[in-house]
C-alpha cells in the first residue's frame, strides 16, 4: 500500500513539474505562411530586404526537403559593413532550451555574417526598453550575441548552443542568461538577427528558415 501511494506522489510531482513547460521544440517561424507581418511580426531595420519567396527555387539542394513552402530571402547592399536586420517579440519562458537552430542559405565564400542576438527581461516587466538615442540598447535587460560567419554555398543546418551567446553590455542587466519567466519575466523577450557583408562596401544574397530553440538534453 505504502509503495502505491509513493508511485502516486511521484506520479503527481511529475504532473505538475510537466504542467506549464514549454514543448521540447520551440518553433520560431518557418515562414511557410509567407509574410513577416504576423505569427509571428517581424520589424525590420536598416536596408535589409527581408522577402519570404517560394522555397521551389532551391529545388536541387540536398535541404530542400527541410524547407518547406516559403523560405526567408535576406538581400542588401552597405557601404559599411552593416546592412541591416530583423527582430521579434518572442517573451516565453525559454529556459528549458539548450541550442537555437536554423537554416542559412549562403552564396559562397564572402557571403556575409549573421549576428544572431537574444535579450531576456531582467527588470521582469514584459517590455525590453530601448534607447532610441543609443542605436536601440537596452536600458535594463541583457543582451546576447553570437556571430555565424556564412562561407558556403547552398542550404545548411546551423545549431548554436544557447551558451555561446555572449552578453554584449555589461553595464546592463545582470549577465546571466535569465530566460525564464519567474516573477512576471518576459523570459526571452527578443530575437534578432543583424545581416552583415563580408566587405565594407558589398552586398548580401542570403536566406533564411526554420528558426526553432531546441531542448537537446530534456525528454
Ligand atoms: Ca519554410
Ligand atoms: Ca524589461
Ligand atoms: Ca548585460
Ligand atoms: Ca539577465
Amino acid at each position: 500500500m505504502k509503495k502505491i501511494v509513493l508511485v502516486l506522489l511521484m506520479l503527481v510531482a511529475f504532473a505538475y513539474a510537466e504542467e506549464g513547460k514549454m514543448p521540447k521544440v520551440f518553433d520560431l517561424d518557418n515562414f511557410d505562411d509567407g509574410t513577416i507581418m504576423e505569427a509571428p511580426a517581424w520589424w525590420t531595420f536598416g536596408d535589409i530586404n527581408a522577402i519570404p519567396v517560394n522555397a521551389m527555387i532551391y529545388k536541387g539542394d540536398p535541404m530542400v526537403s527541410y524547407l518547406g513552402t516559403q523560405v526567408l530571402a535576406l538581400k542588401g547592399k552597405t557601404k559599411g559593413w552593416y546592412v541591416g536586420g530583423l527582430g521579434t517579440y518572442v517573451g516565453k519562458d525559454a529556459s528549458r532550451y539548450t541550442h537555437l537552430k536554423l537554416m542559412v542559405y549562403g552564396n559562397g565564400p564572402k557571403s556575409g555574417k549573421l549576428s544572431l542576438q537574444v535579450y531576456d527581461d531582467d527588470n521582469k516587466n514584459m517590455v525590453l526598453e530601448q534607447d532610441v538615442e543609443d542605436n536601440y540598447s537596452p536600458i535594463f535587460d541583457d543582451k546576447f550575441e553570437f556571430t555565424q560567419p556564412v562561407n558556403w554555398k547552398g542550404w545548411k543546418a546551423i545549431l548554436i548552443p544557447l551558451v555561446n551567446f555572449k552578453d554584449v553590455n555589461p553595464t546592463v542587466g545582470d549577465n546571466k542568461r535569465n530566460f525564464d519567466s519567474k516573477d512576471g519575466s518576459g523570459g526571452l523577450i527578443h530575437f534578432q538577427i543583424i545581416v552583415l557583408a563580408d566587405e565594407k562596401e558589398g552586398s548580401v544574397d542570403m536566406a533564411i528558415d526554420d528558426i526553432k530553440l531546441i531542448d537537446m538534453v530534456g525528454n
